[in-house]
């Protein structure tokens, strides 16, 4: 199977599970189920599934046991872009390609929507029994997801940038920023297909390592983009970092030097994935992730 196909069979694998997992639509709250319905299917990469996969299946796991995982990160990936797009957030009224959740429903609808979708995610990651996983390493993956999307991980990246916004930062600041505010899910994303496969703790180091530069790479490849993309494949506008003074790594660094740092992290991400069993796939991601184009 090439790498394409194996990318697209976990991509249909998460999303036929998301179909099924979607919140009932109860009478009194039917448009918030209907909003976070639209942005889950609003045709991510489902990149943090796909790692939770493909991680699972490299230590030769039964991959249907780490599908609640793979899922439940989504749903927390997809809450951070509705809030991340608010008016009092980044104000984007684009994403990928289509109006944002609070510019086709409203904004207190988005808000409610993202909240959703945060919780949703802790009681799809605790069906995993069924999926085979025990209790204790079920544990282990909530104690991981709360905290790599909490206050030290998303939400504490997220005061950051807003900080740096307003005050300006150096550039050792802007990476503890991305560290949080995208590798954490990213790490999350990894080390919970580890979880779901019972690695050791060897592995499982490394995996943590491998994650932290690929969520590195991967920020600093979306603050690239936002110069040298399109606004046709990127599904939202070009500049906008510029138009509103982000601090990010092409502000501080240059372009080239940004892409620099870019190629260093993923060389990184690849030293570490070296240390680890049939990775192949995983390979071809890590580099395909440095050449994307969205
Ligand atoms: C309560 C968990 C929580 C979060 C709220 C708004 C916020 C705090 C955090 C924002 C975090 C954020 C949007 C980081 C940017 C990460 C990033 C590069 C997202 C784009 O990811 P892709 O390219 O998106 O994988 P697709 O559209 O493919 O799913």
């Amino acid at each position: 199977m090439s790498f394409k196909e194996k990318y697209n069979m976990y991509v249909d694998m998460v999303n036929s599970e998301l179909k099924n997992i979607l919140p009932s639509t109860h009478t009194m709250s039917t448009r918030v189920c209907e909003a976070m319905k639209y942005s889950l299917m609003a045709g991510g990469k489902r990149i943090r599934p796909v790692l939770t996969l493909s991680v699972c299946e490299m230590f030769g796991c039964d991959i249907q046991k780490a599908i609640p995982f793979a899922c439940a990160v989504e749903f927390i990936h997809v809450g951070s872009l509705i809030h991340d797009d608010l008016p009092c957030m980044d104000d984007d009224d684009l994403r990928r390609g289509q109006p944002s959740c609070h510019i086709k429903y409203d904004e207190a609808t988005a808000v409610l929507a993202g909240d959703g979708l945060f919780f949703s995610a802790f009681e799809i990651l605790l069906l995993a029994k069924k999926f085979g996983v025990n209790e204790s390493d079920m544990l282990k993956a909530c104690d991981l997801l709360s905290k790599m999307s909490g206050i030290d991980g998303m939400v504490g990246g997220q005061v950051m940038d807003m900080f740096i916004e307003k005050n300006g930062a150096d550039e050792s600041m802007v990476e503890v920023m991305q560290q949080r505010k995208t590798a954490a899910l990213i790490q999350a994303a990894c080390c919970l297909g580890g979880v779901a496969a019972g690695v050791n703790d060897n592995y499982f180091e490394i995996l943590n390592n491998y994650a932290l530069s690929l969520g590195l790479a991967f920020q600093v490849c979306d603050d690239v983009l936002d110069v040298t993309g399109t606004e046709n494949i990127l599904g939202k506008p070009v500049g906008s970092d510029i138009e509103e003074n982000k601090v990010n790594s092409v502000s501080l660094l240059g372009l080239e030097k940004a892409k620099m740092k870019a190629k260093k992290y993923t060389e990184n991400a690849i030293s570490e994935l070296n240390k680890l069993p049939n990775n192949q796939f995983l390979m071809n991601l890590t580099k395909f992730l440095l050449n994307r184009d969205h």
